[in-house]
């Protein structure tokens, strides 16, 4: 294999665990912590899972280990989008593993959950795991998208389990990931399988988090990686002072990223989707907010400035989400094929015309073509439009284009408005987990191992009170189904994890209120730099701004 200076570097660091994991696996014992309750509908969800509901969190703490001497057999996954780190909860994993007991076993499955059904898998030794140490990526085991959730798929899984001795699962993944675990939890132990689930809380986006979570792992360095860049671009803009750059950073539903980003490199823009949402605000009144932020600079002689986008914000326009019910409505079973065989796009045109309610049309007037007709391009299997493929960066630049032309036209603007598109997305999945991430990720393997040896099951990994040096991380674990509520999903109700999204009465999204107007106007860009692996440890170790803010 061919590496950077920086990736043997990086071999050599040497991951720091919460203060009450350093004393070695024989000084590590549970502290009981109160029985839990879910978030919400408490009776549904008990009754859900009779077996895992209700038990204590727990912390651990320097003492005599007690859990039984046992050979464990171990299998991770990895499940969903990448997220820097994912390499080090392997490693944690396997480390602890291997120092309670050389003779265990940590068993890989390849390619996500689909490596439990297909029994597709890897056995980890020295050699192998060691070149994956403190890197970034999946590629150690691969991941992906295969929910596991019906009792047929269980079944499989726990053939899987049975044809190798596993003794327990590690589903390191979102909140769908870890929804699945606590209902395969639930089954294993109504069947009385013996196999322990546990869960590791991991997303870029930032929407794992709650009361006991404080921050998924790989927000941190996907936040700093897309910082890193707008900050360059923001250089560039304030050098050239000719372009505006609309930004568009990933997080498919919340807009956690793209605050985070925010925070970290004070834009002259920034869209929340859940603001939007809250304000019920119009694609046309959103785009007059950036035109302002354009015109008023304009007027100072700076016809530059930088926005950023939240992946997921057209779905939190009102008028734009019924837009899109009423399309995948028109376009529902065998209308797709009459609207396909529509030789121009004219007649597409008149067809959906004839089809949308008037206030749906208004809306889609204002669109630019190319927007469009890719809602009427890219459909999901179930002929849906895919909402995260659209370019939203690219129509609320012709939006605001739009409207500086009207400005101008009423000779309220004179400027030049030269807009620059660009999407960060998966530049920052994989790259090297910053300190921050390696150390979380590496605490979080650990601390799983130890929640199976003391017999967990339905057990989130849980590493809290990360925005103080990792010598005072809480190691512990708490029942996943703490975090769940119901929720109707594709008709039906359903158990699952409560999304986090950005709340706006919370002090990161303050913060931000408190200071957009100034950075609208004036030129007030910060340039946070590399993400930086060595040297002073406030340089380094720093986690994110929202987590800063929130624990303040
Ligand atoms: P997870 O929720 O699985 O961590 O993935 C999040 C994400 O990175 C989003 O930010 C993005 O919208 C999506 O994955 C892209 O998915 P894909 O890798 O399938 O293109």
């Amino acid at each position: 294999m061919n590496m950077s200076p920086l990736q043997l570097a990086r071999y050599q660091y040497e991951p720091k665990l919460p203060g009450m994991l350093r004393n070695g696996i024989s000084e590590i014992c549970v502290k009981n912590g109160s029985a839990t309750e879910s978030v919400a509908d408490q009776e549904k969800i008990q009754a859900l899972f009779p077996n895992t509901y209700g038990k204590n969190e727990i912390t651990f703490e320097k003492g005599q280990n007690t859990s039984e001497a046992k050979k464990q057999v171990v299998g991770v996954i990895l499940s969903g989008g990448q997220a820097p780190g994912g390499h080090n909860v392997v490693c944690g994993l396997y480390d602890a593993l291997k120092a309670t007991d050389k003779e265990n076993v940590l068993y890989g499955f390849k390619g996500g959950p689909s490596g439990l059904l297909d029994d597709d898998y890897l056995i980890f030794d020295d050699e192998y795991i060691n070149q994956f140490r403190n890197t970034g990526g999946f590629d150690i085991i691969g991941s992906g998208r295969t929910k596991l959730e019906t009792e047929e798929q269980f079944a499989i899984v726990a053939e899987t389990c049975k044809k190798h001795g596993v003794t327990a699962l590690v589903i390191i993944g979102g909140d769908d990931s870890n929804t699945n675990a606590a209902v395969l939890a639930e089954y294993f132990a109504a069947h009385n399988t013996g196999v322990q689930v546990i869960g590791c809380p991991k997303t870029i986006d930032g929407d794992l988090k709650n009361e006991d979570i404080e921050c998924s792992f790989g927000f941190d360095t996907a936040t700093k990686t897309y910082s890193e860049i707008i900050g360059n671009i923001q250089r560039d803009a304030n050098s050239a002072k000719k372009y505006w750059h609309f930004i568009k950073v990933m997080g498919r539903s919340a807009s956690h990223v793209a605050l985070e980003c925010a925070l970290e490199t004070q834009p002259n823009i920034c869209l929340i989707g859940e603001e939007v949402a809250a304000k019920k605000m119009s694609l046309a009144q959103i785009a007059d907010y950036i035109a302002d932020s354009v015109a008023n600079r304009a007027a100072k002689g700076w016809n530059f400035g930088v926005a950023i986008i939240p992946e997921g914000i057209v779905e939190f326009v009102p008028e734009f989400s019924v837009l899109i019910a009423e399309i995948n409505e028109l376009l529902a079973g065998e209308k797709t094929d009459a609207f396909n065989a529509l030789p121009t796009w004219q007649e597409k045109y008149a067809f959906i015309e004839a089809g949308l309610t008037k206030e749906s049309m208004a809306v889609f007037a204002i669109l630019p073509e190319n927007i469009q007709q890719q809602l009427f391009l890219e459909r999901d299997p179930h002929g849906n439009v895919q909402v995260s493929l659209i370019e939203s960066e690219k129509l609320f630049s012709a939006l605001v284009k739009d409207n500086l032309a009207a400005r101008k036209a009423a000779g309220t603007y004179k400027g030049k408005f030269s807009p620059l598109h660009h999407f960060l997305g998966y530049e920052g999945r994989c790259a090297f987990p910053s300190n921050f991430d390696a150390d979380y990720c590496y605490s979080l393997g650990y601390n799983a191992f130890m929640l199976i040896q003391y017999g967990y099951t339905g057990y989130l990994s849980k590493v809290s009170n990360l925005s103080k040096p990792a010598e005072e991380w809480v190691a512990g674990g708490m029942p996943i189904t703490k975090m769940m509520n119901i929720e109707r999903r594709n008709g039906q109700d359903k158990p699952v994890i409560r999304k986090a999204l950005v709340e706006l009465e919370g002090a990161p999204f303050k913060f931000f209120a408190e200071h957009r107007a100034q950075w609208a106007t004036e030129t007030c860009f910060v340039y946070p730099g590399a993400i930086q692996y060595f040297g002073p440890t406030e340089v380094c170790d720093l986690t994110t701004r929202t987590l800063a803010l929130e624990k303040a």
